[in-house]
């Protein structure tokens, strides 16, 4: 590859996309690095995620004792959670302060939304466009930009007729709704609506949920952490972070066997209840098969069905509650009260998978011949997961091909990092790397790490250009599919395979082989003078 060096100055080494948990980090650790970075953040603040899902009940569901950075002694040290699962609140103040604490607000243009990144190949940098008219030049661009920031909303005939209000859980008002005496709608029952569902209906004059798909939710057990807990936590933080990335979840969390068959019914049934009674969204790791062998998944399925049979007081409203999915094969979603919700006499539950919405009416629903009156709807019907931000833009590699076109048949990405054909752009938790299905947080930083050793090898080799072989990103892909297969996470509609966003390519998109291999294979490419990436 020939390439010539940049003539035309550009205005930084570093554009970062998005001001989430990722972007903050990258920007602090590019600075640390000796780069010069800049994040545009469409959002009116800091926070990503955490800035955009202000619906009641939102909050994290892995503990936040993990759900946090781990990048700075002293900030893990200072920061008091105060509950086992920290709301949105909580953690957006969180975030807050780690922005001011490390002085990142003066290099960050909020209300900025990126609309445009044109690589431009006579200077080896990107040229990013914004839709407030700004333009920059940055040698190095880095997508920050959220598996799960674009919310799906599908189309609904007559939605503009519609009356009464509407609400999309991740776009959720800054000032908070108040929903007395109102008529409300729900469509969706994923995590944001099993999270939202049981707050709602306490406040509402009356709550319909429309139901397409039963999920599995299984009980937080959330509650107050005391000082004694935090502190135990505190005294030791590095062993926990680094245990945490020898499990494929980075979690730390033993199974209590490496199979569901290998107990006796009766042992599996009080070891289950133990989990369902205490592990929150671990209960998935119960036994380390559950989400590979088809007779151990029947077990923790049918434990679960059975579960929701004793919580809901109506056989048939528990029925159309029950999950026909494989447990485990859309995310597991944590809950707090949802079940018990059904048994209000002011929730009605309507399933909508034989006989879909039809449409939207001035004053309500409508559902076959039945008209459901309503004040407010709620639209908990997710995101164009993972690669929807990136493609959201106009991103144009070399030969100006459009990341939207590479991608229209399937993502592809050398692990889930870098796309081959877009030189100097790095994605946070892109296709093919855990993303989701590990923390969050810690996935982040290990990206953010990893993108700014490649920079310093770059730079201390001379070098301004970097770029994934086709090859390579070819065969990544490939392994991505064979082990995404080997896993009941495959088996059904989920957004994990784009299922969910119509004429979306149906692929796996986070990487199943667990957190220890994909951080091995990311190292060992580093090690190896970043095999499979091509440097001028
Ligand atoms: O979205 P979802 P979400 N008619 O895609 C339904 C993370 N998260 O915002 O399953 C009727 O899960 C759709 O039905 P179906 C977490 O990773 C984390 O709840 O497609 N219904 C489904 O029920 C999560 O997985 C936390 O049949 C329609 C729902 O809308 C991810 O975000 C909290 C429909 C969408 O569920 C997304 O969760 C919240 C239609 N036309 C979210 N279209 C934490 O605690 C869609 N649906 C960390």
């Amino acid at each position: 590859m020939s390439t010539t060096p940049s003539q035309t100055p550009i205005d930084y080494d570093v554009l970062i996309v998005g001001a989430g948990f990722a972007g903050l980090y990258a920007l602090h650790k590019m600075r640390q690095s000796g780069f010069s970075a800049h994040i545009f953040e469409a959002g009116n603040g800091v926070g990503g995620t955490w800035y955009w899902n202000r619906y009641p009940g939102c909050r994290c569901d892995i503990e936040s004792i993990h759900y946090s950075y781990q990048f700075d002694e002293d900030l893990q040290q200072d920061w008091v959670w105060t509950e086992r699962y920290a709301t949105q609140p909580e953690i957006l103040s969180y975030i807050e302060h780690v922005a001011d604490r490390f002085d990142l607000r003066k290099d960050i243009d909020l209300n900025t939304r990126v609309t445009d990144a044109l690589w431009q190949e006579e200077d080896s940098c990107w040229l990013v466009k914004t839709e407030t008219g700004q333009e920059v030049r940055a040698r190095y661009c880095i997508m920050a930009t959220g598996p799960l920031s674009v919310p799906n909303m599908p189309e609904f005939k007559g939605l503009e007729t519609f009356t009464g209000d509407t609400y999309h859980t991740g776009l959720w008002p800054h000032d908070g709704v108040d929903f007395k005496g109102k008529r409300v709608a729900i469509i969706g029952t994923g995590s944001s609506a099993i999270q939202s569902i049981p707050l709602i209906a306490k406040q509402a004059k009356h709550l319909t949920v429309f139901q397409r798909t039963a999920n599995y939710a299984i009980p937080a057990a959330n509650r107050p952490l005391n000082a004694g807990e935090l502190d135990a936590v505190k005294a030791d933080y590095a062993t926990l972070r680094t245990r945490g990335k020898q499990y494929p979840t980075t979690i730390p969390v033993d199974p209590a066997g490496p199979s569901a068959l290998d107990v006796s019914d009766d042992e599996r049934e009080n070891i289950y209840e133990e989990w369902w009674q205490t592990k929150g969204l671990m209960f998935q790791a119960t036994f380390a098969d559950l989400l590979f062998v088809d007779e151990a998944n029947d077990t923790v399925s049918d434990f679960v069905r059975r579960k929701i049979q004793s919580l809901v007081e109506d056989p048939k409203v528990a029925a159309i509650l029950t999950p026909e999915n494989p447990f485990g094969c859309k995310r597991m979603c944590v809950d707090t009260d949802y079940y018990k919700t059904f048994n209000r006499t002011n929730v009605t539950l309507v399933d909508v998978k034989e006989t879909p919405i039809d449409r939207i009416v001035p004053n309500g629903v409508l559902v076959g011949e039945t008209t459901y009156d309503i004040d407010a709807v709620i639209f908990a019907t997710g995101y164009d997961a993972v690669t929807g931000a990136m493609t959201k833009m106009n991103i144009r590699g070399r030969d100006n091909i459009g990341l939207r076109e590479k991608w229209g048949d399937s993502p592809a990405s050398l692990l889930g990092i870098t796309i081959h054909g877009f030189p100097n752009l790095f994605t946070i938790n892109g296709p093919g790397s855990p993303s989701a299905l590990v923390n969050m947080i810690t996935g982040s930083e290990h990206h953010v790490d990893w993108i700014a050793d490649c920079l310093l090898h770059l730079r201390e080799s001379g070098n301004t250009m970097i770029e994934a072989d086709k090859s390579a990103e070819d065969s990544w892909m490939a392994h991505n599919q064979v082990v995404g297969q080997a896993s009941i996470r495959s088996a059904c509609d989920s957004w994990y395979l784009g299922a969910n966003i119509p004429g979306k390519p149906r692929v796996f998109m986070p990487y199943l082989g667990g957190f220890p291999a994909y951080a091995e294979k990311c190292a060992a490419v580093a090690r190896d003078g970043y095999e499979g990436l091509e440097i001028a």
